[in-house]
């Protein structure tokens, strides 16, 4: 397995494979996305971030492409996010399966990602910020982020982009009352997509009416924009009005857009692993006054989810070995083996540490006796400190990344990154100041 820095590192190299396994990893919400994501957002904040939005059949679909087409004719590389399952996008790396490729000529400067809009944990708006932080820090030089409606999400989605377009089509009808309540706050540029048809000049009065009923806190009137997309008219000016735009965001945007951001996700970090049985317990506990909902809630706070995630069935830990430091191997393994009776299942000298081993059999778990082979030995410097005896406890867990992630976020002190052993196994050594004054060793094999 790739450790996560030279996973990033694929990824900011373009490699398509890597950002795929990426973009899988952010959808499952794996604890080694959340790794990744943090590796790699030091080299985020370059990309444009741009929001098209607006009703099914709209034309956004259309847009985006041929926007794409502009930014590649400039040689920037563009990602596209699609949270709408039906939009067929041609050429590109696409990433994952959802979209198919619709053309043969696939372009390495394009990455296309399609999301379903059902089923996310966490919600869309986290996902997709997190996979247009993945294609920002991947090179790509604008992000466009297809979304469809008005909902909740589209709101969030036009928060973390930098510009949002928002494309109306003429004769809505019904439709234009609906789309108007929640998008005026959102549109930075207005879009009058199929203005081949009649009713473009209506539509654009309608929207400048609405413009002077109020003026935006920042003082920016939304460009009106007359396109034919399906017929790539008027797209150049769609790109002029966004940069317009851009150029005078200012800084206090992102600012104010982390704010919300940072509490989201502390919200959802802290509801995170709990499950729904547990709050069902917990309710019905508290409404039969078995417990006060104060108590509950400090409890959660202090356990977290640890005890739901056991129920999720994830195997227990197991003990892999406890680590004895010896002075002599010799005299130790007398006692072990002669007057105990234990079997010595593999001898040999580790190098890099400087210790001989002995390894014992116990049962499922193992003893494993340490000696130190040279003065500057680990071992040896521990028992000049501590004297003989238990060194470490070496547990076995079914996912290093996941523990080594909740060890991180409770505030433990890990001696190192997760190394890879002889074996193959993966391990950490987490410091006794965290672990009951015991040094533990976690291991995956
Ligand atoms: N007449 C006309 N049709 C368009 C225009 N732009 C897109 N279309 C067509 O409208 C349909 C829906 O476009 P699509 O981009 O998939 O819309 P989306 O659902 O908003 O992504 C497609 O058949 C397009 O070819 C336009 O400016 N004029
Ligand atoms: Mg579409």
């Amino acid at each position: 397995m790739t450790s996560t820095r030279e996973w990033a590192d694929q990824i900011r190299g373009g490699n398509v494979r890597a950002l795929a396994r990426a973009a899988t990893a952010i959808e499952n919400r794996q604890a080694r996305a959340d790794e990744l994501l943090k590796e790699l957002f030091p080299h985020s904040g370059k990309a444009a971030i741009i929001g098209i939005t607006g009703a099914p059949g709209a034309g956004k679909s259309t847009l985006v492409d041929q926007l794409a087409a502009l930014f590649r004719r400039e040689n920037k590389q563009i990602g596209i996010i699609a949270v709408d399952p039906t939009s067929p996008y041609t050429g590109g790396a696409v990433l994952g399966d959802r979209i198919r490729m619709q053309s043969h000529h696939a372009d390495s400067g394009v990455f296309i990602r399609s999301m379903a809009t059902r089923g996310w944990l966490g919600g869309v708006a986290r996902a997709t910020s997190d996979l247009a932080l993945l294609l920002d820090a991947a090179g790509c030089d604008a992000v466009l982020i297809e979304t469809v409606g008005v909902g909740q999400d589209e709101v969030e989605i036009a928060r973390l982009a930098d510009v949002t377009v928002v494309v109306l089509v003429p004769n809505m009808g019904d439709d234009v009352q609906a789309i108007k309540a929640g998008i005026m706050e959102i549109a930075d540029v207005f879009v009058i997509n199929k203005s081949d048809q009649p009713g473009a000049d209506r539509l654009e009065r309608e929207i400048k009416a609405m413009q002077s009923l109020s003026t935006r806190k920042d003082g920016w009137t939304p460009p009106i924009v007359w396109t034919v997309a399906s017929e790539n008219r008027g797209i150049d000016k769609v790109l002029e009005a966004i940069r317009s735009y851009q150029g005078r965001r200012g800084a206090d945007r992102a600012v104010e857009n982390w704010n919300l951001r940072l509490r989201d996700m502390l919200r959802e970090r802290l509801l995170d692993g709990f499950d729904g049985g547990q709050f069902e317990d917990a309710a019905r506990r508290v409404a039969a006054r078995e417990s006060d909902p104060y108590s509950v809630v400090e409890d959660w706070l202090r356990t977290g989810p640890a005890e739901s995630r056991l129920q999720a069935g994830l195997p227990a830990p197991q003990i892999d070995h406890l680590g004895i430091a010896v002075r002599s191997l010799e005299h130790a393994l007398t006692f072990y083996t002669q007057q105990l009776g234990f079997q010595i299942s593999l001898r040999e000298t580790v190098g890099a540490e400087k210790v001989n081993v002995a390894m014992l059999p116990a049962g499922g778990p193992r003893i494993e006796l340490l000696e130190a082979s040279a003065p500057d030995s680990v071992i040896a410097k521990f028992i000049e400190k501590r004297g003989e005896g238990l060194h470490h406890v070496a547990i076995k867990v079914a996912n290093l990344t996941e523990a080594e992630a909740r060890l991180r976020a409770s505030g433990a002190r890990l001696l190192s990154e997760p190394q890879i052993g002889a074996g193959g196994h993966q391990y950490v050594f987490v410091h006794p100041a965290s672990a009951g004054g015991v040094l533990f060793e976690l291991i995956q094999e």
